[in-house]
């Protein structure tokens, strides 16, 4: 055991027993409505236990910086009992997968959650029931002695020692990965420009690839590279992978292995994004999602909390793509989320829920009546056959697949009365200057 490990042992968990005590609260009502739904269910043809299964195997990998509190370009509002470092990070996604028991996998951030000692992160997390999901990289920030500056791009940027930089860095997340069992490095650039002529949008795309391939190279076999394209911000005038169709463009360059990453706040405005997934799916290059919801942007907000149709219609072409068995289709989920104004570690198991919740409901689409309605032209028929599946309530299948996993039939009032954030707040005296969520 190492030092690290040791100290931690000694913190507060919410336990296993805590949690199946607590079930006993809502057991009854559980069963009541399960078996309502079950019935309910049966007169269409769906059989409840399968979708519990479904629900029961769904995992959604969760962002190590969404453990904490985020905030705007004007403050932060800094929450207690904060993360202070990789290893508390850690420690709150472990709470919540020991609650919803979906999000077993977290996604790290480099530099941000660089372990000194790689060996210590992978039995910290391993003794938590945590793996790792893909890597990230961060070349949209300067970094402390950093030999160039970001200011004016990185895989993108017109001179070519800065462009060896990024190309390094990704590289060394790519090899800290493999130490750690990821198999997928997410590459997000905030490359772009803010005034018209300030860059050269093709040589721009050209640099880009030209980086690329050197990172792509370094991929190994049995990984896969996720590219996210993003329309604007921290660059307002031009980005560099601005779209789906940009994206598509690069991960067709660089080779099977690559694949496009859809986020959900990194489209123009009322863009139709459930078209653009199917799009990618038809097109065998569709990587897999950051989840989060907006109502101008890149909100970050809580997945569902705006726009709950439109997960669930993104979900309907997962699911159709799942049900025909479509080539190349194993999309990674992921959330991506700031949460300014809740207590992270909420509204990552309530994110969590939403989007099991959606893929749930899709998979009560009567496709069969679907097909038909798309066949005689009955519009009305179709989008009703879609809102029965979108208005039906699955909250007792998602907490019967939670419970029979065990984690908690309702994660937040569990966690509430755990008193798990009173805890870390003792443990975790505030410092000044830590920025452990976006900042
Ligand atoms: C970006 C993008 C990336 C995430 C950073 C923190 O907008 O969504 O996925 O790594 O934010
Ligand atoms: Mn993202
Ligand atoms: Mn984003």
């Amino acid at each position: 055991m190492g030092q690290i490990e040791k100290i931690m042992s000694t913190k507060f968990e919410i336990s296993d027993d805590f949690i199946a005590e607590q079930n006993k609260k809502s057991e009854e009502f559980l069963a009541e409505d399960f078996d309502y739904l079950a019935k309910k269910l049966k007169r269409t043809g769906l059989e409840i236990e399968k979708l519990v299964e479904k629900a029961q195997k769904f995992q959604v990998a969760v962002p190590s910086w969404g453990v904490g509190t985020g905030g705007t370009r004007f403050a932060r509002f800094p929450g207690v009992g904060e993360p202070r470092g990789v290893y508390e990070k850690l420690e709150d996604c472990a709470a919540i997968n020991t609650l919803v028991r979906s999000t077993g996998a977290v996604s790290l951030h480099i530099p941000w959650d660089k372990p000194e000692n790689v060996d210590e992160l992978n039995s910290f997390a391993a003794s938590r029931g945590l793996k790792f999901d893909a890597m990230n990289s961060n070349t949209f920030q300067d970094q402390v002695g950093q030999a160039h500056s970001y200011k004016f791009g990185s895989l993108s940027h017109a001179d070519k020692d800065v462009r060896k930089q990024a190309i390094d860095h990704n590289i060394e997340c790519i090899e800290l990965g493999k130490k750690i069992g990821s198999q997928a490095l997410t590459v997000w650039v905030g490359d772009g420009s803010n005034f018209a002529g300030q860059t050269n949008f093709r040589h721009a795309l050209e640099n880009y690839l030209e980086s690329m391939r050197e990172i792509y190279a370094a991929i190994p076999d049995d990984w896969r590279m996720f590219i996210e394209h993003k329309m604007f911000e921290p660059s307002f005038y031009s980005t560099v992978i601005s779209d789906w169709g940009t994206n598509y463009y690069a991960a067709r360059e660089l080779g099977e292995k690559a694949f496009c990453l859809v986020d959900l706040g990194h489209h123009a405005p009322n863009v139709n994004i459930e078209q653009i997934v199917s799009r990618l799916i038809q097109f065998q290059k569709l990587g897999g999602f950051h989840f989060n919801d907006s109502k101008y942007g890149d909100d970050d907000l809580d997945t569902g909390s705006v726009k709950p149709f439109q997960l669930f219609l993104i979900f309907n072409e997962l699911v159709d793509a799942e049900l025909n068995n479509l080539p190349n289709f194993n999309p990674a989920y992921m959330l991506d989320q700031s949460h300014n104004v809740t207590d992270p570690i909420e509204s990552l198991m309530t994110s969590a829920a939403e989007v099991v919740r959606a893929y749930v409901q899709a998979h009560l689409v009567d496709r069969a009546r679907l097909e038909e309605a798309q066949r005689k032209g009955d519009a009305i028929m179709a989008l009703t056959t879609l809102k029965e599946a979108f208005t039906t309530d699955v909250s007792s299948i998602l907490a019967t697949a939670r419970q029979r996993n065990g984690g908690a039939i309702e994660p937040v009032s569990v966690y509430r009365t755990s008193g798990y954030r009173a805890e870390k707040a003792k443990e975790r005296p505030a410092q000044i200057g830590i920025s452990a969520g976006i900042v």
